[in-house]
């Protein structure tokens, strides 16, 4: 089987007015910059492949001038694959015109994740994604992984957005996404976001957390 090596990340929140933080205009610049980061680590790495959690951006409609520069900068790394997942910040319903206008760029190394089902990413290696309809989904967003078919010896890698465990942001249902998925849907990886720290749930679930650490109720920043 070929291994199949990818960034996680997610909650990165472009556009986030840092509004109340005196530091807010650093803070914004330092937003900006955190998708070349990415792809550098990404190749240091020798990962093809970014894996984007959820909330790409703070609010369901950016700027243009947000999302604009936001697509032109992950195109113009075309040596990496970009996996867009909607989370529940910029969700189908309410940012599915900006989602649109990124699909509409027509570049291949753009993938926006819009509804669910699995997605070849590599010849072995699967995709789960689990966009958010909605801005607070009532049912758990990866309960279709469980009989989602893929080849016989390929892997599978759940994406997906929200609370487990009880913990993440109080405007969703708590314990939405079951804590056992992985092993429910046979995935090898579950990407998640929503918790802005980084944590791991179990050997096969991690959150990967915000670029900083701001208000947001958890310890740490994202990794
Ligand atoms: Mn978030």
């Amino acid at each position: 089987m070929r291994p199949v090596r990818f960034i996680h990340s997610g909650d990165i929140h472009l556009g986030k007015p840092f509004g109340g933080y005196p530091e807010a205009d650093r803070l914004r610049v330092a937003r900006r910059g955190i998708l070349e980061r990415l792809a550098e680590a990404a190749r240091a790495r020798k990962a093809p492949h970014v894996l984007v959690a959820g909330d790409l951006f703070d609010t369901p409609n950016p700027a243009a001038q947000t999302w604009r520069q936001a697509a032109a900068e992950m195109a113009e790394a075309d040596d990496l694959t970009w996996w867009l997942l909607p989370g529940n910040h910029d969700n189908l319903a309410q940012a599915g015109a900006t989602w649109e206008g990124i699909a509409a760029l027509g570049r291949p190394n753009l993938r926006v994740l819009t509804g669910p089902g699995p997605v070849e990413m590599q010849p072995g290696a699967w995709l789960l994604p689990a966009p958010l309809a909605t801005r607070r989904p009532s049912s758990d967003p990866t309960a279709w992984m469980d009989t989602a078919r893929t080849p016989d010896g390929t892997i599978r890698i759940g994406l997906a957005h929200g609370p487990i465990h009880g913990f993440g942001e109080n405007e969703m249902p708590a314990d939405i996404i079951a804590p056992d998925r992985d092993r429910r849907a046979r995935l090898d990886w579950l990407a998640l976001g929503d918790w802005h720290g980084m944590i791991r749930i179990s050997e096969r679930i991690a959150y990967a957390g915000s670029p900083e650490q701001t208000g947001f109720g958890h310890d740490g920043r994202g990794a």
